[in-house]
């Protein structure tokens, strides 16, 4: 409910639907900015912010950063790899879709992210969701949730999906920082 002397837009649901192998990266983390700064930021027209962040997360050799044409865009980077076996780095292409964005409901934004260098690169993508929506105040609810798609099965699944979940939360928390 809005009138003239409350402009608060009042919180909306993140339209989240849970699917089969679903990890959640990000329960819930308030941002004290509306929902269309968060996704200028993140999403916007001007990529400046957001190689900011993908450096910050320690990430190299970043690719040109377009802006969305239509609903898609891809990028890559060098990705460091702190695990004691397996290669020091990776290169990552991602493919980001927006697959939903309503301003005064919520956004929905997917990445898929192919990691050719590690053991078995080819045969996983790496899906993440980042969904927004409005929270308290005029501020926005960010939830991430990643699953792993498996072309074939390896015998690393188990450790691929732990080290992927790790990374995620570690580059999340500083996508929020
Ligand atoms: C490389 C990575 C999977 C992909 C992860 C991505 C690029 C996914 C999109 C996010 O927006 C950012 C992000 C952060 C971390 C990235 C993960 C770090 C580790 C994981 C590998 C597949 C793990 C392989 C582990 C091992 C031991 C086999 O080398």
């Amino acid at each position: 409910q809005m009138c003239i002397r409350d402009s608060t837009h009042p919180p909306t649901d993140n339209g989240y639907k849970k699917e089969k192998d679903d990890v959640v990266v990000e329960p819930s983390t308030n941002i004290s900015a509306p929902l269309g700064t968060v996704f200028s930021v993140l999403f916007g027209d001007d990529t400046a912010y957001l190689k900011r962040i993908i450096e910050k997360q320690k990430n190299f050799d970043l690719s040109e950063l377009p802006k969305f044409v239509g609903t898609s865009r891809d990028y890559s980077y060098m990705n460091p790899l702190g695990a004691a076996i397996g290669p020091k780095q990776t290169k990552c292409y991602i493919t980001e879709t927006i697959e939903e964005k309503d301003f005064n409901s919520h956004i929905i934004v997917r990445q898929v992210s192919k990691c050719p260098d590690v053991p078995f690169g080819n045969n996983f993508a790496v899906h993440t969701k980042i969904y927004l929506s409005w929270g308290t105040n005029n501020s926005t609810n960010m939830f991430v949730v990643t699953n792993i798609s498996w072309s074939s099965k390896t015998l690393l699944k188990g450790t691929i999906e732990k080290g992927s979940i790790d990374g995620q939360k570690d580059s999340t928390k500083i996508m929020v920082e």
